[in-house]
């Protein structure tokens, strides 16, 4: 954009008369630019959980941007085929995987956009381009919003902290509120946040969500501090009561496999089991630490949508173990498979129990 503008005015100035020619030169290189910015567009790009709202929430409260947000359930990571965009343009992409985005990433660089990107899934396909600004960290105890909390100089701390308690880094989020001065009971409110935000993410398509997850973050978005979210928005009182009304229904599911290191639960096709299977998930990991879990949901398609926290992430990574099926990826600590088949069920017991439990002692077999 800039080469245009400098071509433009440099022969405009070689057109002018000697007395006009600086002012008319200065005066159409910032026409141009005007005109540059009006016609370059921005696009927030950012996964619909706690973490990737949080992220974005942060940014655009150190600066504001009129910019097309793009988002979706906490699954739709293939977000960046959803738009093009041009010379110029500026995207900034949270909480995506890089690996999962590498072609549509290169697009959108080939086509002249300048691309900031923060997150914390897997980028071992990660590359230099000069207008791109890469900020992965794949570390088991950081998540994007605190990566954008550290590249802000922790202007906006209480929203990293919301966004690690909703990716469930509870032990980093706590130390992090400490260090902030809140007492126990604030901790307590922020973690509430974050798991509500973050329940809102789930969800098959974004038709089983209470908020499209781009709406709520324009209702977070109007608070700077997040005690005022909680108090005030009627968000975060709606969400409150749908979150008990689910895991009221949760009550009563028990696992549908176990051994001594790992479990499988096996939701039925409902919407508010597509909504609380995470959460389960993430419950089921803290409740029982060192044991490894996964959550498979019933999708409409009779295919399922699998879950998997690991109690071992250092030596048992769950995105690796779910890289294996054609739709897994993940993080080392908590991973999932979009499409497992009904006919893959039985192949995936087998093999979970087979790389988490390693020997397993005793097999129970129960149905739901
Ligand atoms: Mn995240």
């Amino acid at each position: 954009m800039l080469y245009q503008i400098n071509a433009h005015t440099d022969a405009q100035a070689n057109q002018e008369t000697k007395g006009g020619a600086l002012k008319n030169s200065l005066r159409c290189e910032r026409k141009m630019l005007v005109d540059t910015n009006a016609a370059s567009k921005d696009f927030d790009v950012f996964n619909g959980d706690a973490d990737g709202i949080c992220a974005l929430h942060q940014l655009r409260l150190h600066e504001s941007r009129d910019a097309t947000l793009i988002t979706g359930a906490k699954r739709d990571i293939d977000l960046l085929t959803r738009f093009q965009s041009g010379p110029g343009d500026r995207l900034t992409i949270l909480d995506i995987s890089l690996d999962a985005n590498i072609r549509p990433l290169r697009e959108h660089l080939s086509a002249g956009a300048m691309v900031s990107y923060f997150d914390h899934h897997n980028a071992a396909q990660a590359f230099e381009h000069e207008h791109l600004q890469l900020f992965c960290d794949t570390a088991a105890d950081v998540c994007t919003s605190i990566l954008v909390n550290r590249y802000l100089g922790e202007k906006y701390a209480h929203w990293a902290v919301v966004a690690a308690y909703g990716d469930n880094l509870q032990h980093v989020a706590r130390q992090m509120a400490q260090q902030l001065g809140m007492s126990p009971a604030q901790c307590g409110q922020l973690h509430e946040l974050g798991t509500l935000i973050n329940y809102n993410a789930y969800g098959e398509s974004v038709e089983d969500l209470h908020f499209h997850p781009a709406a709520l973050y324009q209702a977070v978005h109007i608070y700077t501090d997040p005690f005022d979210f909680i108090n005030t928005a009627t968000e975060f009182a709606v969400l409150r009561k749908a979150y008990a009304e689910d895991m009221l229904a949760l009550q009563g599911i028990s696992a549908t496999w176990q051994a001594e290191a790992c479990a499988i639960y096996i939701l039925p096709a409902k919407a508010w089991a597509r909504r609380v299977s995470g959460i389960l998930a993430n419950q089921l990991s803290v409740q029982d630490p060192g044991k490894s879990f996964a959550v498979l949901t019933a999708r409409s398609d009779a295919s399922y949508v699998v879950s998997v926290r690991s109690g071992q992430p250092d030596t048992h990574s769950a995105s690796q173990f779910c890289s294996r099926f054609v739709s897994g990826g993940g993080r080392r600590s908590a991973a999932g498979i979009n499409q497992l088949a009904a006919s893959e069920v039985e192949y995936f017991t087998r093999c979970f129990a087979a790389y988490f439990e390693q020997v397993p002692s005793f097999i129970t077999q129960t149905t739901s």
